[in-house]
């Protein structure tokens, strides 16, 4: 039996939730087409045979400006603590000096994959460069290209990953896919509705608590709050005639129900936190800890 730990680490956007919701075969990090999407360690199982690889998709790494940056940042910080292999993730149109200057910086100790993601959106020769560039690095074990939202290539990244880990008996349950409660999926699911339907700050300055979640017999109950920095905000967010909110309600309804699998009624309030995004005691309130 091999088991152990796998963080997949990167720049914002490079496509780090695509890869282990297609991995894990469930989509349990939301994704968008927007960076900084992912702002907690979002830890999932891979169930094999004679394996357990406890994956954990980190948020994009940043320069923090905010004290939620810094969180997000700790989260990172605290996965390359635990990680047995670390995937460094990168966007083949990404620029490679940077990268390196990146990878470079986080001193790995642990042994590391490199993963060149989007070999879609690239020409061959890029592909090529971008081994040559990158084969020699101090951090760069192994590389491999993918296209993780065609899933190309993924077979190979697995067995390489596999080779990789430690000897060792499961660290969870093997029915489990993740450790982390139903609730912060759902609330997560709400805030990739609010990253598809909204624009420029919105995402951003938005964060979303579940405060309720019932199982009843028929349906499950759950109540949401967005928060937000503005009353500004909070009207856009409503829409004219609450035109927004309603949508916003009804397609974050729709992905929570294929989550759970079950019926779901779903309210939604929009409360406006000043500053939120600087306050350790509403950080924490919102679940942004390590
Ligand atoms: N064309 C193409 N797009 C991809 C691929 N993988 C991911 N994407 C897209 O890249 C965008 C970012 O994907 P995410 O998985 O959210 O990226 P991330 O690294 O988790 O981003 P953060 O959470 O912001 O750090 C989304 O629009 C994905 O659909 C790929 O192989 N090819
Ligand atoms: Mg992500």
């Amino acid at each position: 039996m091999k088991s152990g730990f796998v963080n997949i680490v990167g720049k914002p956007n490079a496509g780090k939730s695509t890869l282990l919701n297609a991995l894990i075969g469930e989509k349990l990090a939301i994704v968008s087409s927007k960076v900084q999407t992912t702002r907690h360690r979002i830890r999932a199982f891979l169930n094999g045979p004679d394996y357990q690889i406890v994956f954990s998709d980190t948020p994009g790494v940043i320069e923090p400006k905010y004290k939620l940056h810094e969180k997000m940042m700790d989260a990172v910080r605290s996965s390359m603590e635990d990680a047995d292999v670390c995937l460094l993730m990168a966007d083949l149109r990404d620029n490679f000096e940077e990268l390196d200057t990146l990878f470079s910086a986080l001193s790995l100790k642990s042994k590391a994959i490199l993963v060149l993601n989007k070999t879609d959106m690239v020409k061959p020769a890029r592909i090529d460069e971008a081994v040559t560039f990158f084969q020699n690095r101090s951090y760069c074990d192994d590389i491999v290209t993918i296209a993780a939202s065609k899933k190309v290539n993924l077979d190979k990244l697995l067995e390489k990953i596999i080779t990789s880990l430690p000897a060792g008996e499961a660290f969870y349950d093997q029915d489990d896919l993740t450790d982390m409660p139903t609730r912060f999926f759902c609330g997560e699911l709400i805030r990739e509705k609010i990253f598809e339907l909204f624009e420029e700050e919105i995402p951003y300055q938005s964060t979303v608590m579940i405060t309720r979640f019932e199982e009843k017999a028929t349906l499950i109950k759950i109540s949401a709050d967005i928060i937000v920095q503005r009353e500004s905000q909070k009207a856009i967010i409503l829409g004219t005639g609450g035109s927004m909110i309603k949508k916003l309600g009804t397609s974050s309804r729709q992905s929570i129900e294929l989550f759970l699998d079950s019926k779901v009624f779903l309210e939604i309030f929009v409360r406006v936190r000043n500053n939120w995004r600087n306050n350790d005691l509403h950080l924490k309130e919102y679940g942004y800890h390590v």
